[in-house]
C-alpha cells in the first residue's frame, strides 16, 4: 500500500502578541495541530503557552454563527440591507458624524483599511478609533514627535545583540514572552544585561540583573536624572546631536529642572541611590543598549511625555537605529501596527498622512472619494462619551469588547444603550458588548481569516486559512463593503479578495510619496494573488524593492520637516491623592489569558495557571487591613468595584493594588476592573492611564468559601462570589457564599459528607456510574487542590466504596498531588517541581532535564527559577 502524505501544514501567525510568532497549523482526521515555524524570524519554531494551546479555543461552542437582527437570526442579504439602510438613515437625519465606527489590532490589515476608507472617504465621519488607544497611542504619540513619522526603528536581533537590554513598564516574561526568550538566550550566551523598571516584582524580575520598583508614574524624573548624568559624564554624542537634531538646549534645561541629582531622582522615585546609579552607570558605558516599553509606560497620563523622555537619552546618545541599540516600543496586539499604517487612529486620516490640506487632496484623489474628512475624530474614550451624550447615533464596533476594556466601563457600558444603531461584528456569541447589539455580523476567526498583520518590528505577516469559517461567518472586509456597495459605492468596495484590498493599500502608502512618509510599501503595490498568497514575513519600508529594512535612522535622517529628529522637554506630572483612596490600582495581565479571555477561556491547560480574578496587596498592607491571603477582598475606586481573591504577595509595593484585566461578567461575579479606572487620559496622546486609579480596599465577609467541578455550567445565582474556569471534562466554579445556606447541586444520586462544627461540606454528584459533578466547601478559603478529582470525571464507573473516598479530601491512592500547575505545556505542578530541586537540580535547564518542565514553550522558566531560587534562600536560612 503506498505510504500516505502527512498532511500539509499551512503557515500563518499567532493571533495574540505582538511578537508576532509564525504558526504552522496542521488539520488531520478532525485534529488541530499547532507548532511553532522553525522559519519565521519572529521566534525561529518556539511558541509561548498560549500560542501552543491555540488548538484548544478554535471550537464553536461560543461562536456566533449567523447574521441576527434583535437576536433574531437572518440571512447575510438582510443583515447587510438593514446596516446600511438604517447608517443611510441615521446619515441623512443627524449627518455623517454621527456615526462612529471602533475597530481592533486584532482586525487584519485589509479589514483595517476596508473600514478607515468607508468611514472617512465615502460615508465622511471622522470617527474611527481603535482599542489601539487603549494601547500604543502614547507611543505613536511620542514617536510623531521625534521623528515625524510613527516608526520603531529597531528590530527584534537588538534585543539579542545589545549589552544592556532596559525594560520599562513592561512585564515581556509573561507579554512578549518569545523575545523575552530570546533575550535570556543572548543574557546567557553573551552575558548580556536586562534591567527591569517595573513597580512590582514580575515574573520577568526574575532572571534580570537590576530590578528597580519604581514609585509608580515616576519615570520621567528616573529618564531625566539619566540624561543629566549622561551630560555631566561627558557620554553625549554631540555630533550626532548637532548634525541630526533639535531643541536638545531646552530639553537638557528641563530635566535639570526636574532631576537635578541622583538624589532628586531617588527622591522623586523612591530608589535607592546606588541602584540608580548602578543603572545610569551601565547604560552610559554601553553603546549597545536597546529600551524596551510598553504599557507601564504607554497608559499614563503622561505617556507620551515618558516616550520622549526615554527616546531623549538615545537621541542625546546617538544611540539610536544602530545594530543592538536603540528605544523598541513594544507592541500589544498582533496587528496594531497594521491599523497604525491604514491609519485606523482618529488622529490620522490614512497611510501615515494627516489633515494637512495637500494630504487630504491626495487622499481624496487616490479614493475617489466623494465625503473626505475634514480634520481628527474622536478618540476611544471621546467616541464613548458623544455615545453617552446621545451625540452619535449609529456605531459598528469590530473586533474589541469595550464593555469591559473601556475605562469606566460601566458607564461606556450603560451609554451603548442610548444608540439608535449599534453594529457589532464578533467571533463569540455572547460577551460584555455584543449583548447590547442590535445587529449581530459573524466575523471570521483566527484559522478562517486571510489576510497580513504587522508586528512590533514593522515585520508584514500573513495569517492564512486553515479552517473553514464557523457557521455563516464572513471576512470583516468583505462584510464591510458589502454594506459600502449597498450605500452606493459599488466600484471603490469591488475587492474581490484580501489581496486586491492589500493592493491598493500598498498603492495609497506609495502615492505621491518619493520618500516624504516612512510608511512605504509601494514594492507590494502590484503583488499578484499567487505572490500575495505565499508572501513570506517582510519588514516595511519596502519602496523600491521588496526587500525590507531592518533598521532605521541610522543616518540620522528623520521624517519631520528639517529631517532632523525633536529633542522634547518633559517634566513629572503631579498626580490626585484623594485621602480617601489611598491605593494607586495597577492593572495589567496574567501570563496564560488574553484580554477578555474570549478564547484563551475556553482552554482548559490554559485556566491551570491562574483561575480566579485577584488583587495583590503588600503583607503590611494586607496585615493592618486584616486581608488574609485567598480571602475576598472588595476594591472600590470613584468609578466602580470589584470583588477579587486576596493573593498577599511581597512583589507588590505598599500603597498599591495590583488586578488582572481579564474576568468580565460573563467569568466572574464582579471582576471586571475597567470599571474601576478612572477616565484620566493623557493629553497629547488620549491613552487613558489605566495603570493608577486611587482605590480603596477592604474584607468582604464570606460564609463559606468551595470550588465545584461539573459537567456542565451551573447556575451562580445567589452566590456571593463567584468565578469560572474549565477542565478537561467539564467547568470549574470557585464561589464564596454570604451565609451558610446550601449549595445548590446538579440532579444524580448524591453522596455528601458534613461537619457543621468546622464548617466542611463535601459533595459528589452521579449519574449512570459517572461522576457528574463534585463540591468541596469549607469555612476558610483553601489552598487544596483538586487536579485529583479532575482525573475521577475520565472515569465510566466510580464504585461505591471509591464514592465514599472522593469525599475524604485526600486524593486516591495512587494519585500524586501536583500543586499548582506550573508548566502547562507538560501539566507539570509545583510539588514535582519542588521534589526535582530537592532532588538536586539546581538550575532551570536541570529541572527541564529531569521532568521536560520549561522544555517547550519556556513560558515558566521564570516561574521555575523563583521555586529554586526559593529553595534555595530556604536552605540557606536552615543551614544558619
Ligand atoms: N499573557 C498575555 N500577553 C499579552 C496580552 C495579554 O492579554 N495576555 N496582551 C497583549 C497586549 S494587547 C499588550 S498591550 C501587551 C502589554 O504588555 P505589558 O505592558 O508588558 O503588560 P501589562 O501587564 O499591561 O503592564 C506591564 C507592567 O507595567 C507596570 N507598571 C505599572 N505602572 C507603572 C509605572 O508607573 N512605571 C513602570 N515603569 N511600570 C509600570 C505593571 O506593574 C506591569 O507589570 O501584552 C500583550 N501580551
Ligand atoms: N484597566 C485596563 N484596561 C485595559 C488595559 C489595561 O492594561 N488595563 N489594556 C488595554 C489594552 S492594551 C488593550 S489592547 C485592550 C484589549 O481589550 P479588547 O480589545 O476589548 O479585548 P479582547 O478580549 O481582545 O476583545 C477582542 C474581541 O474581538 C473578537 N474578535 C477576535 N478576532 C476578531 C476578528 O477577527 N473579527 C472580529 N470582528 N472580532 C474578533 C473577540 O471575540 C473579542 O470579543 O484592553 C485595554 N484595557
Ligand atoms: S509570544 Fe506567544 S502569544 Fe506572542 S505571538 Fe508568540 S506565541 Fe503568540
Ligand atoms: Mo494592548
Amino acid at each position: 500500500m503506498p505510504a500516505l502524505e502527512p498532511p500539509a501544514a499551512v503557515r500563518t501567525t499567532c493571533p495574540y502578541c505582538g511578537v508576532g510568532c509564525g504558526v504552522l497549523a496542521t488539520v488531520a482526521n478532525g485534529r488541530i495541530e499547532i507548532r511553532g515555524d522553525p522559519e519565521h524570524p519572529a521566534n525561529f519554531g518556539r511558541l509561548c503557552s498560549k500560542g501552543a494551546a491555540l488548538a484548544e479555543t478554535l471550537g464553536h461552542e461560543t461562536r456566533l454563527l449567523h447574521p441576527e437582527i434583535g437576536g433574531r437570526h437572518v440571512s447575510w442579504d438582510a443583515a447587510l440591507d438593514h446596516v446600511a439602510a438604517e447608517l443611510q438613515r441615521v446619515r441623512d437625519r443627524y449627518g455623517p458624524q454621527s456615526i462612529a465606527f471602533y475597530l481592533s489590532g486584532q482586525l487584519l490589515t485589509e479589514d483595517y483599511y476596508v473600514a478607515n476608507k468607508l468611514a472617512k472617504g465615502f460615508i465622511g465621519t471622522p470617527h474611527v478609533d481603535t482599542n489601539s488607544r487603549l494601547c500604543m497611542a502614547s507611543s505613536v504619540a511620542g514617536h510623531r514627535r521625534a521623528f515625524g513619522a510613527d516608526v520603531v526603528p529597531q528590530c527584534y536581533d537588538d534585543v539579542e545583540l545589545a549589552d544592556l537590554v532596559v525594560l520599562v513598564g513592561s512585564n515581556t516574561a509573561w507579554c512578549h514572552p518569545i523575545l523575552y526568550q530570546r533575550m535570556q538566550v543572548a543574557r546567557g550566551e553573551r552575558g548580556m544585561r536586562i534591567v527591569n523598571i517595573d513597580p512590582r516584582r514580575t515574573a520577568t524580575s526574575e532572571a534580570v540583573d537590576l530590578q528597580l520598583s519604581i514609585a509608580p508614574g515616576s519615570d520621567i524624573a528616573f529618564w531625566n536624572g539619566l540624561l543629566i548624568y549622561l551630560s555631566d559624564a561627558g557620554r553625549l554624542d554631540w555630533r550626532f546631536i548637532s548634525d541630526h537634531t533639535e531643541g536638545f538646549a531646552e530639553t537638557l534645561a528641563a530635566a535639570r529642572q526636574c532631576a537635578p541629582s541622583i538624589q532628586a531622582v531617588a527622591a522623586a522615585t523612591g530608589l535607592d541611590e546606588p541602584d540608580i546609579e548602578r543603572c545610569y552607570g551601565w547604560w552610559a558605558e554601553t553603546p549597545r543598549v536597546v529600551s524596551c516599553y510598553s504599557q507601564g509606560v504607554n497608559q499614563s497620563v503622561a505617556g507620551t511625555d515618558t516616550v520622549n523622555a526615554i527616546i531623549n537619552c538615545h537621541l542625546a546618545t546617538g544611540r539610536i537605529g544602530n545594530p543592538g541599540a536603540g528605544p523598541l516600543s513594544l507592541t500589544g496586539q498582533p496587528n496594531a501596527m497594521g491599523g497604525r499604517e491604514v491609519g485606523g487612529l482618529a488622529n490620522q486620516l490614512a497611510a501615515h498622512m494627516g489633515f494637512a490640506p495637500e494630504e487630504r487632496e491626495r487622499v481624496r484623489r487616490f479614493w475617489s472619494a466623494p465625503n473626505l474628512v475634514e480634520g481628527e475624530g474622536y478618540k476611544a474614550v471621546q467616541m464613548f462619551d458623544a455615545v453617552a451624550r446621545g451625540e452619535i447615533k449609529a456605531l459598528w464596533v469590530m473586533g474589541t469588547n469595550p464593555a469591559v476594556s473601556l475605562p469606566q466601563a460601566d458607564r461606556m457600558r450603560d451609554a451603548l444603550g442610548k444608540l439608535e444603531l449599534f453594529v457589532m461584528s464578533e467571533n463569540v456569541r455572547s460577551n460584555d458588548t455584543v449583548a447590547h447589539a442590535h445587529v449581530r455580523l459573524p466575523a471570521a476567526a483566527w484559522g478562517e481569516k486571510d489576510g497580513t498583520v504587522t508586528n512590533s518590528e514593522r515585520r508584514i505577516s500573513r495569517q492564512r486559512a486553515f479552517l473553514p469559517p464557523a457557521g455563516e461567518a464572513r471576512a470583516d472586509w468583505w462584510i464591510m463593503s458589502r454594506v459600502a456597495q449597498r450605500l452606493g459605492w459599488r466600484d471603490a468596495f469591488n475587492f474581490y479578495g484580501p489581496a486586491d484590498v492589500f493592493r491598493e493599500h500598498a498603492d495609497l502608502s506609495g502615492y505621491d510619496n518619493a520618500g516624504a512618509r516612512a510608511f512605504d510599501i509601494s514594492a507590494l503595490r502590484e503583488i499578484g494573488d499567487g505572490a500575495y498568497h505565499s508572501l513570506a514575513p517582510v519588514q516595511w519600508p519596502l519602496r523600491d524593492q521588496a526587500v525590507g529594512t531592518e533598521r532605521l535612522f541610522a543616518d540620522g535622517r528623520f521624517f519631520t520637516a528639517s529631517r532632523r529628529a525633536c529633542f522634547v522637554p518633559v517634566r513629572s506630572a503631579a498626580r490626585r491623592r484623594p485621602v480617601d483612596r489611598p491605593f494607586i490600582l495597577n492593572t495589567g495581565r496574567v501570563r496564560d489569558q488574553w484580554h477578555t479571555m474570549t478564547r484563551t477561556g475556553l482552554s482548559p491547560r490554559l485556566s491551570g495557571h491562574i483561575a480566579e480574578p485577584f488583587v495583590e496587596i503588600h503583607p503590611d498592607d494586607a496585615a493592618r487591613l486584616g486581608l488574609a491571603q485567598g480571602t475576598l477582598a472588595c476594591v472600590e475606586t470613584d468609578d466602580g468595584s470589584a470583588t477579587l481573591r486576596v493573593l498577599v504577595n511581597r512583589g507588590q509595593q505598599p500603597g498599591s493594588l495590583f488586578a488582572p484585566i481579564h474576568w468580565s461578567a460573563e467569568n466572574a461575579s464582579s471582576a471586571r476592573i475597567g470599571a474601576l479606572v478612572h477616565g484620566i487620559a493623557d493629553p497629547v496622546s488620549g491613552q487613558p492611564d489605566s495603570k493608577a486609579t486611587p482605590a480603596s480596599v477592604s474584607a468582604v465577609a464570606a460564609g463559606r468559601f468551595g470550588v465545584m467541578l461539573s459537567r456542565t455550567a451551573m447556575p451562580a445565582a445567589g452566590l456571593l462570589y463567584w468565578a469560572r474556569a474549565r477542565f478537561q471534562h467539564g467547568h470549574v466554579l470557585h464561589f464564596a457564599t454570604a451565609g451558610t445556606d446550601p449549595i445548590a447541586l446538579p440532579e444524580g444520586d448524591t453522596v455528601t459528607v458534613e461537619d457543621t462544627h468546622s464548617g466542611i461540606f463535601r459533595a459528589a454528584v452521579f449519574r449512570e456510574g459517572r461522576l457528574e459533578a463534585v463540591a468541596l466547601v469549607s469555612a476558610h478559603p483553601t489552598q487544596a487542590r483538586h487536579d485529583w478529582l479532575e482525573t475521577q470525571f475520565a472515569r465510566d464507573a466510580i464504585s461505591d466504596a471509591e464514592r465514599r473516598l472522593l469525599l475524604s479530601g485526600r486524593p486516591v491512592a495512587g494519585y500524586a498531588d501536583q500543586g499548582p500547575i506550573v508548566c502547562v505545556c507538560f501539566q507539570i505542578g509545583r510539588n514535582a517541581v519542588c521534589g526535582a530541586v530537592a532532588a538536586g537540580a539546581s538550575s532551570t535547564s536541570a529541572v527541564g532535564k529531569a521532568l521536560g518542565a520549561g522544555t517547550n514553550c519556556g513560558s515558566c522558566i521564570p516561574e521555575i527559577a523563583r521555586i529554586i531560587a526559593t529553595a534555595h534562600a530556604d536552605s540557606a536560612v536552615a543551614a544558619e
